[in-house]
């Protein structure tokens, strides 16, 4: 497998796990200094995470927990660009974009992000062509469903072969529209459209997805099936159970671990890294 990506101007060497850090951009405030001290603290947050070993930071401007509200393209773009901008101005990291739309991933492009992050795979409009024009590595999300709906009643013959196909699928339609397959990340979306019990499922069977020999990315910090693990734990009281999974994850292959606590999962990453790494004594 090939695992150094080319991110825009910088590389990233996925033979350690890297962790990428999540920085979401909540709605603006109505007045200009409201706008700045949004900006400076996205710049904070993306700072502290660097700082604790983050070699990507996701940014994303459209929530896509179950029941979010939707945010028109105008609205990310607005939240995005300037984040962006600011972050390479000011920083020394790799800058991942978690969009779907073709417009924001031009424009965040020619802004120096050096990652595409979709949810949707590029199956929105325009994204296929827009992400291949790009030259950046993209990472590609299996959802069932959409965000508004996905949790009503997840159903599944087989998570893993159902997955599986969809992954498929959508290498074949980036290698027809130019993505070079060498540019693609996989990632089985934790909590997209499905139970406890089918993340359980491909979390277990993880490695099983190694054989499509492309980079497994992995994002289940803080999310509802570690609630539910711990019956009902709220939002932030799942730190341990995230970094537990994490460590699951890369003892199972997973190059990009996703996260929003990024000092307790490199830590747990590095250990988990360290005894994949050993030789048989
Ligand atoms: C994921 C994501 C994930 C990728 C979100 C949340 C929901 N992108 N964006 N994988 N999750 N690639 O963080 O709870 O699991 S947003």
């Amino acid at each position: 497998m090939n695992s150094i990506l080319l991110c825009g101007d910088k590389t990233l060497d996925l033979s350690p796990t890297v962790i990428m850090g999540v920085l979401n951009i909540t709605p603006d405030s109505f007045s200009d200094g409201g706008q700045y001290l949004q900006l400076d603290a996205a710049l904070h947050q993306a700072e502290l995470m660097l700082n604790d070993g983050a070699l990507i930071i996701d940014v994303g401007a459209e929530s896509t927990r179950p029941q979010a509200n939707p945010v028109s393209e105008q609205q990310e773009l607005d939240r995005l660009l300037p984040v962006i901008a600011a972050i390479k101005q000011r920083l020394d990291v790799i800058v991942s974009i978690d969009t779907s739309s073709a417009r924001v991933i031009s424009e965040s492009a020619r802004l120096g992000a050096g990652l595409i992050n979709d949810v949707r795979a590029l199956q929105r409009p325009g994204a296929l062509a827009a992400a291949a024009a790009t030259n950046l590595p993209i990472c590609l999300m299996h959802m069932q469903g959409q965000p508004s709906t996905m949790q009503v009643q997840p159903h599944y013959q087989s998570v893993l072969d159902e997955v599986r196909f969809f992954l498929q699928q959508r290498i074949v339609a980036c290698t027809a529209a130019g993505i070079a397959r060498e540019r693609l990340i996989l990632d089985v979306g934790f909590g997209f459209g499905k139970t406890l019990t089918h993340n359980l499922s491909l979390l277990k069977h993880l490695a099983e997805f190694n054989d499509l020999d492309l980079p497994l990315l992995v994002g289940m910090s803080r999310k509802s099936m570690l609630g539910a693990i711990l019956h009902g734990a709220p939002v932030h009281e799942r730190l341990y159970a995230g970094v537990g999974a994490a460590t699951i994850a890369v003892m199972h292959g997973a190059r990009i671990i996703r996260t929003h606590d990024v000092k307790a999962t490199k830590e747990a990453v590095a250990v988990a890294s360290a005894v994949l790494n050993v030789r048989r004594k």
